[in-house]
Formats: C-alpha cells, sequence, structure tokens
C-alpha cells in the first residue's frame, strides 16, 4: 500500500505535497538516521500533534487566559505541566516555547540585560549558538564569553571554566550543548556558578530523555533553570520546555509571553504531553539505557576499526569522530554515508583547523535506531558500515556505497520504526 493511504484528505486536495511526505516516509523508514537530535515519534504522538487544537489562540497561560473558549486547552497544557514536573522532578515546567533557540532566549530575557556578560561552550567545541555564540542574536546583544574543552582529553576543562566564570562574573551561564559525547558534571558547574554569582541554566536539549530514563544525571538539584527541546531523545514533537523551581517561575513565564512568543502552538502541547506520558513508562527507561548501551558499543566498534572520536568515546548517545587521519573531510564523508543510506552531519571538532561549513567530523547518535529496536549486536555491523561507506568517500567508490544502502535498507525493512507507516 502506498504511504499516500495514510493522508487521504492531503492525497485528495494536494497531491503534490503529499507526494512529498510519502517519499519523506520511505526515506526515514529505509535509512539508517544517525543524526543524534533526531528520532522518531510514536503513532499516538503524531496524532496528538495534528489535531484541531491547532486552530485556537491561547495567549495566557491556564486559567489565565485572554481569548475564551480555552476549556480543553486549559486541560491539555495543565496537563503537559503537571507531566513535565512529575517526570523532571520540577517545581514549575513551561511548555510554552515555540522550540529551544526562543526557549533559550526566553531565559535571557528572564535574567539579563542587552549588554550583560553570558557564558556558555563554544559552538565549534561543542555548544550551542544560542549559548553566546556571536552570530546569535545571544551572542551579539549580549556579550558572550566561551569556554571549551581541553585539547589532550577533549573533556569540558572546569578549572578552564572557573577561571573564565571568576574573571567575567557573566549574568547567565549555559551549560549543556550539542556535540557533547561524555557525562555534564552539573555539581560542578553549580559551585562555579555560586561563586560567580551567575544564574546556571542546563540546557539538556540533547539528553532530555535520558535524564528522564535515568540513564544521565539530572540538573535540577544543581541549576536553576532547565533549558530543553521535546524531540530529541525525549521522542516528543519539536517543541520546548522551561523548568525551574518556584522562585523563578515568574520571571521564566513573563519572558515567554509575553515578553518573546504569542499564541502557543496547543497542538504541539498536545504531542509533549503525550511525550511525557510516554517517558513516564517503564518500557522509556529500557529505551534511554539501551540508547547509551548502542552508543557504547558503536564507539567500540568504531574504534577497533581505527576511527578517531573525540574524547575516545561516549557516555551518551552521541559520538563525535575526527575524520582528519581517514583523509576525508566530514562534509565529504556525510554526503556519501547519506548515499549508502546513513542519515549523518557534518561538525566541527574542537579546534578543528577547518571551516565549519567544511569540518573535519561528522556527529553521529543512537537514538532514532534504539527506537527501532537495535541492539548492541547490531553496532558492529553499523561501524562497518561507516566504516566502508568512508573509504568508499575517499576513493569516490559509487559502487560501494551502493552496496551498503542495499545492505542498510534490509536491517532497516527488519526493523519498522514507530509512527511511520508500513510500507
Ligand atoms: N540542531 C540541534 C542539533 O542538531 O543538535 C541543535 O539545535
Amino acid at each position: 500500500m502506498s504511504a499516500n493511504h495514510h493522508h487521504p484528505a492531503l492525497l485528495a486536495t494536494d497531491p503534490e505535497l503529499a507526494s512529498f511526505i510519502a517519499a519523506e516516509e520511505s526515506l526515514q523508514a529505509q535509512t539508517l538516521r544517525l543524526i543524534p537530535s533526531e528520532n522518531y515519534v510514536s503513532a499516538a504522538v503524531l496524532e496528538a500533534s495534528g489535531t484541531v487544537l491547532q486552530n485556537k489562540y491561547s495567549e495566557g497561560y491556564p486559567g489565565r487566559r485572554y481569548y475564551e473558549g480555552q476549556q480543553n486547552i486549559d486541560r491539555v497544557e495543565a496537563l503537559a505541566v503537571e507531566r513535565a514536573k512529575g517526570l523532571f522532578g520540577v517545581d514549575h515546567a513551561n511548555v510554552q516555547p515555540y522550540s529551544g533557540s526562543p526557549a533559550n532566549l526566553a531565559v535571557y530575557l528572564a535574567f539579563a540585560k542587552p549588554g550583560e556578560t553570558v557564558m556558555g561552550m563554544a559552538l565549534p567545541m561543542g555548544g550551542h549558538l544560542t549559548h553566546g555564540w556571536g552570530v546569535s542574536a545571544t551572542g551579539s546583544w549580549f556579550r558572550g564569553v566561551q569556554y571549551g574543552v581541553r585539547a589532550d582529553t577533549g573533556l569540558i576543562d572546569y578549572d578552564a571554566v572557573r577561571d573564565l566564570a571568576l574573571a567575567e562574573r557573566p549574568k547567565i551561564m549555559f551549560c549543556g550543548g550539542t556535540a557533547l559525547p561524555r557525562t555534564i558534571d552539573f555539581a560542578a558547574f553549580a559551585s562555579i556558578a555560586r561563586e560567580a554569582g551567575s544564574v546556571l541554566v542546563a540546557d539538556v536539549a540533547h539528553i532530555a530523555g535520558l535524564i528522564a530514563g535515568g540513564a544521565h544525571p539530572s540538573p535540577v538539584d544543581h541549576v536553576d533553570v532547565v533549558s530543553t527541546t521535546t524531540h530529541k531523545t525525549l521522542r516528543g514533537p519539536r517543541g520546548a520546555m522551561l523548568m525551574c523551581r518556584e522562585e523563578h517561575a515568574k520571571a521564566i513565564d513573563k519572558a515567554v509571553f509575553p515578553g518573546l512568543q504569542g499564541g502557543p502552538h496547543n497542538q504541539t502541547t498536545a504531542g509533549i504531553a503525550v511525550a511525557l506520558h510516554e517517558a513516564a513508562q517503564p518500557a522509556f527507561t529500557t529505551y534511554a539505557h539501551a540508547v547509551v548501551a548502542n552508543a557504547k558499543a558503536l564507539a567500540e566498534a568504531l574504534l577497533a576499526r581505527g576511527f578517531d572520536l573525540v574524547s575516545g568515546g561516549t557516555d551518551n548517545h552521541l559520538i563525535l569522530m575526527d575524520l582528519t587521519s581517514r583523509g576525508v573531510a566530514g562534509k565529504v564523508a556525510a554526503k556519501a554515508l547519506d548515499r549508502a543510506g546513513i542519515v549523518v552531519n557534518y561538525n566541527t571538532v574542537p579546534f578543528d583547523p577547518r571551516k565549519p561549513f567544511d569540518p573535519s567530523g561528522i556527529r553521529i547518535g543512537t537514538p532514532s535506531l534504539t527506537s527501532r529496536g537495535l541492539a548492541p549486536e547490531h553496532m558492529p555491523v553499523v561501524a562497518e558500515w561507516i566504516s566502508r561507506a568512508v573509504d568508499a568517500a575517499a576513493k569516490g567508490d559509487e559502487p560501494a556505497l551502493a552496496a551498503v544502502r542495499a545492505e542498510v535498507g534490509e536491517l532497516m525493512a527488519a526493523h519498522p520504526a514507530p509512527g511511520l507507516p508500513l510500507a
């Protein structure tokens, strides 16, 4: 059956657009998706996210709205908030940020004034644009100062973080990032932030699902604010949440609305509520630990094939590969892997001599393949495919990439992804 049959109204109204979605469904079904910030949501999350809740304006918060007719919307949002509080053990949750960048911008609005100093990990070291990096509003409207990792270990240099924090006394300090393969020591950051008098924000977008499932320590007892997207390891729709202690609740809510945003995306709030419900089930704890077990097994298999991994391995869902010694640039490798049915992103490695748009590494991760039920026993073959594709990229060997693609397709067909129509 064609995937188009799963969207009959769309197919009738707009067959061109329907065909694009059907093609994307096939692509997601047939490829090995290794981008560590992506996942497959469940059919239930997909259903909740595509509902008539989208027809409603709801500026304000449950019980305090600027539009009438909120009887059901209030219940949806209150449920999402209660579930977030329960899952992460926080006093307060705001589920309205449209995505991670607006969520972080709201934190700036709540705690800093333009021109004040803010501190985060440098983007090329594994941080995020919104942690004060220059090309982001957070690095141009505020004065961003940045820390990184040690050149010899690839690990965060907490002594250097402390020195910088005490010298700069930032109003806001971010920990967390987008290419960090190792456990974040939230207690160490908290002690530094206390000394420096900074508001400490843990951006756990990448690891929120691991935290919910007990596979990464929680920042909740250590930081002022937790910022997260909802669509990565947490396996929800594209959205975000801000969580904090009661003392910061008003400042955070005011910053999100009316400070930064208008009407919340109620259909997304519903999808978040479902994802949080799913993440509270025992099966999600199993999932979170399996993500890490798969990443560790994949890292070992890659090391055995001679790959260089930043920090020598992983503690979480993510692996950062430096391809310099393989004689191929990250972008060339990523594009070849794509042709081999393996979807990754090219990425800078710490102290990368190459440019961000043509860097030395690729970033991979195991959230999506774990959602399809792949296990550590499959990781040696995944490493073998990556190795064959990277070598083929270096040689321009297209038949070798096609051969990998066929093998990938077979394994993917045997492990259907959640939320996708069966072919
Ligand atoms: N785009 C996200 C990621 O891939 O890590 C960060 O914003």
